[in-house]
């Protein structure tokens, strides 16, 4: 997949570049090109936002940089292009699945008052957000959706670190985990899990995860319960 990140502030990407999204770079499964939105304008001191109609607070992203960049990375407009927007739709796994069979994303990060909106408006596929809560830009949101897009893709994960095994796979928050030693400052790994009984074992982790999901995240439950009575 390649993804074309258009932003003010490309450096802030660099540290998304370690660990298994850099792997998969290295590997060829993700080509990750950031475009600073600044090197289109064409305003002589490479200004990029003005004051808004109607007047307010804040600045607004100039369409002009914008829509040349666009126009760099995806001439024929063949690309799903994705503003990061507090109005957005909110990202959830289902749709970073569905994102990861794309080939091509190409993803506008807004900062101080967001974009002109004949931008959103024409040349815009989607508007994502990432949450209810506020930020200063969508660099951070951005991201988030690269990292979670990615797990989808082939071979980012290794065979036994699936995404598709992981939480919401099946509605339900995970089991917890234990690893050496058996005693930790007195407190002990749960005796059913050094029983080697997997039937068991598999009996007390399904009852963990639903015991968490119903305590911290009563809303999926409910979410599941309406599903199996369709
Ligand atoms: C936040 C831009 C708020 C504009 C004065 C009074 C992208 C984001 C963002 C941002 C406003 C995402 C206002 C979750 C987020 C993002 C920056 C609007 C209105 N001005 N997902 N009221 N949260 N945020 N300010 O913030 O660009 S995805």
């Amino acid at each position: 997949m390649k993804i074309d990140i258009l932003t003010l502030f490309p450096e802030m990407f660099e540290t998304l570049k370690s660990s298994i999204i850099g792997r998969a770079i290295n590997k060829n499964l993700i080509t990750l090109n950031c475009i600073n939105i600044r090197d289109f304008s064409k305003n002589k001191h490479k200004k990029c936002d003005d004051y808004p109609f109607g007047g307010g607070v804040g600045m607004v992203m100039m369409p002009q940089p914008i829509y040349d960049a666009l126009n760099f990375v995806d001439p024929e407009h063949t690309a799903l292009r994705i503003y990061l927007s507090p109005k957005g739709k909110i990202l959830n796994n289902c749709l970073a699945k569905k994102l990861s069979f794309s080939k091509h994303l190409v993803l506008l990060c807004g900062h101080y008052e967001g974009v002109d909106q004949r931008i959103l408006d024409n040349y815009i596929d989607d508007e994502i957000s990432i949450g209810d809560y506020v930020l200063t830009g969508g660099e951070i949101p951005a991201m988030v959706l690269v990292d979670a897009v990615s797990r989808f893709i082939p071979d980012v994960l290794g065979s036994d670190e699936s995404a598709y095994k992981d939480s919401f796979e099946d509605g339900l928050l995970e089991f917890p985990q234990y690893t050496r030693p058996e005693n930790f400052n007195g407190f002990k790994v749960p005796e059913v899990l050094l029983s080697g009984h997997h039937k068991n074992i598999e009996e007390w982790r399904l009852n963990q995860k639903k015991e968490i999901t119903e305590k911290n995240r009563p809303d999926l439950i409910k979410k599941l319960n309406s599903d199996n009575n369709d």
